[in-house]
């Protein structure tokens, strides 16, 4: 079997057009979607994410403002701007873009956004709604992955679905977003990470496989079931001296063996990441709409 490519980059361009047109409808309303972006020091890899968020914006006519801060910027000065970022009603949506430096406690960065503007989703108070089943903001990478299968003919309803890596970011939100009883969903879940035993025989038995360990490559063919479908959340920038940057971006799986043993495949670059940055749009959108009253 050849696997189906599930393309992120397609699925989330149809949804960003649906998001345009209503976009184009709000401003007529007089509500213009905000959203602020805030990124403490240079790393490459994240300045490329908050230069994805802020193009994304641009072209569905929301308001974007990026928020650089050098990396030497104290705890207190970040919770400085997140208090006046909580107050300004031109932004319906903040991101703090993560990892922090070592020196700011990312939680107490996130226990201090208004939860109705944190389109991540990271609040504790947004992180219990969606356990107890009543999001406002779905965290965008688990949100992106449940709308590919969706959309690709792959709803995860009654499936098998093993989850390999446990971040606040992706495992455990994707965990908790598929056990729900809710469209969508209603999957039976399976949550592998480094403390698993034996770990391949309970990837051999996933309907839906969801890498998200960060670990370049780390799920290989013989992990895989016949017809599996396998999503792929990795984004591991590896060195080849054969590409012009030097680099290149592989996910968690061996994508060329697994391709002829799944179903269905989301390769790297193109397929989860594009979605993440759809999904931030949807929640920004939805932000803005609930900030004055619309459903
Ligand atoms: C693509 C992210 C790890 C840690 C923090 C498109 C993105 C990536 C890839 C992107 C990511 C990964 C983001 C592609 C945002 C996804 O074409 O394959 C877009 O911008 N992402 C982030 O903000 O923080 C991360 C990965």
């Amino acid at each position: 079997m050849t696997a189906k490519l599930i393309l992120g980059k397609d699925i989330g361009n149809q949804i960003r057009e649906e998001l345009k047109t209503e976009v184009e409808g709000l401003k007529k309303k007089g509500v213009h979607p905000g959203l602020a972006v805030v990124l403490v020091g240079e790393d490459p890899a994240s300045t490329v994410y908050v230069t994805n968020k802020g193009q994304a914006c641009r072209d569905l006519g929301i308001h974007e403002e990026t928020f650089g801060l050098p990396a030497s910027t104290s705890e207190a000065e970040l919770l400085a701007l997140v208090d006046r970022l909580n107050a300004d009603p031109k932004f319906h949506g903040i991101l703090v873009q993560l990892p922090l430096p070592k020196h700011i406690d990312s939680n107490k960065v996130l226990l201090r956004m208004n939860p109705d503007k944190d389109v991540d989703g990271f609040h504790p108070m947004n992180v219990g709604r969606l356990m107890v089943g009543e999001p406002i903001f779905l965290p965008c990478t688990p949100a992106g992955v449940q709308q590919m299968l969706v959309r690709s003919g792959n709803d995860p309803a009654g499936k098998h679905v093993v989850i390999c890596g446990r971040s606040n970011i992706v495992g455990k939100p994707m965990a908790n977003i598929l056990i729900q009883k809710a469209k969508g969903a209603n999957a039976t879940v399976t949550l592998c990470h480094t403390g698993t035993k034996d770990m391949a025989s309970i990837t051999r038995q996933a309907d839906i496989l969801i890498a998200a360990m960060g670990v370049p490559k780390a799920i290989t063919a013989d992990m895989v079931r016949e017809g599996a479908v396998v999503i792929d959340v990795g984004v591991n920038r590896i060195p080849d001296p054969s590409a012009p940057k030097g680099t290149r971006l592989v996910g968690d799986t061996d994508f060329e063996a697994i391709k002829e043993k799944a179903s269905a495949i989301t390769p790297v670059p193109g397929g989860v990441g594009p979605m993440t940055i759809t999904m931030l749009m949807v929640n920004t959108v939805r932000a803005a709409k609930a900030a004055h009253g619309l459903k």
